[in-house]
């Protein structure tokens, strides 16, 4: 895991856009951002880590994911596109990199002028928890592959309220998430 600021440069959202300004694990923390790793090996210790996390933080259910041309089939294109559309959920967004690499970035800071895009790089064995309420978004780096264990609460709400929607600044997800974190 590396993050960074997003330097904001039009160009391709695969190519990582690093600024040269990095951000540590305090400042994601107190973005409500949790990162953990959780190294893959052969003996599955790891399964039995991601069991117990899961149980501390009551997550019951769980599916795999591959972006990968392949994984992802006629949807492809059009599901490229919609991770990579800034969005915020009502629940966690909970992901474990089982392999390959790929960004999510995250809007830092509580106020509009503390907006920029703080760019998290993962690979395989990084676990990371968006909270409810933070806009993000995500793309594949340029490996264009990654495979991601997706952990939820209960029923999987995959539902994206894309920024550019007039009503997603006023969800109260949004607003007990700007309650929630430092400025
Ligand atoms: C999401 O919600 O953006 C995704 O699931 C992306 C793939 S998981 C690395
Ligand atoms: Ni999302």
């Amino acid at each position: 895991m590396k993050a960074y600021v997003f330097d904001d440069i039009p160009g391709d959202q695969r190519l990582p856009h690093d600024s040269g300004n990095p951000i540590s694990h305090k400042s994601l923390s107190d973005l409500g951002v949790i990162y953990k790793q959780i190294p893959i090996d052969d003996e599955k210790e790891w399964e039995k880590e991601i069991d117990v996390f899961a149980k501390e933080r009551g997550y019951k259910n769980r599916d795999q994911i591959t972006v990968t041309k392949e994984g992802l089939g006629a949807a492809y294109e059009e599901k490229i596109k919609s991770f990579f559309d800034e969005h915020l959920h009502e629940d966690e967004e909970i992901r474990y990199i089982l392999g390959g690499s790929g960004y999510f970035d995250v809007r830092g800071g509580k106020e509009p002028k503390d907006e920029q895009w703080i760019r998290i790089s993962l690979e395989k064995g990084d676990l990371i928890v968006l909270p409810a309420g933070i806009y993000h978004r995500f793309t594949v780096d340029s490996n264009n592959t990654i495979t991601a264990m997706r952990l939820f609460q209960d029923e999987p709400k995959w539902t994206p309220y894309s920024r550019s929607a007039p009503d997603t600044d006023t969800r109260s997800a949004r607003e007990e998430y700007l309650n929630t974190i430092k400025a």
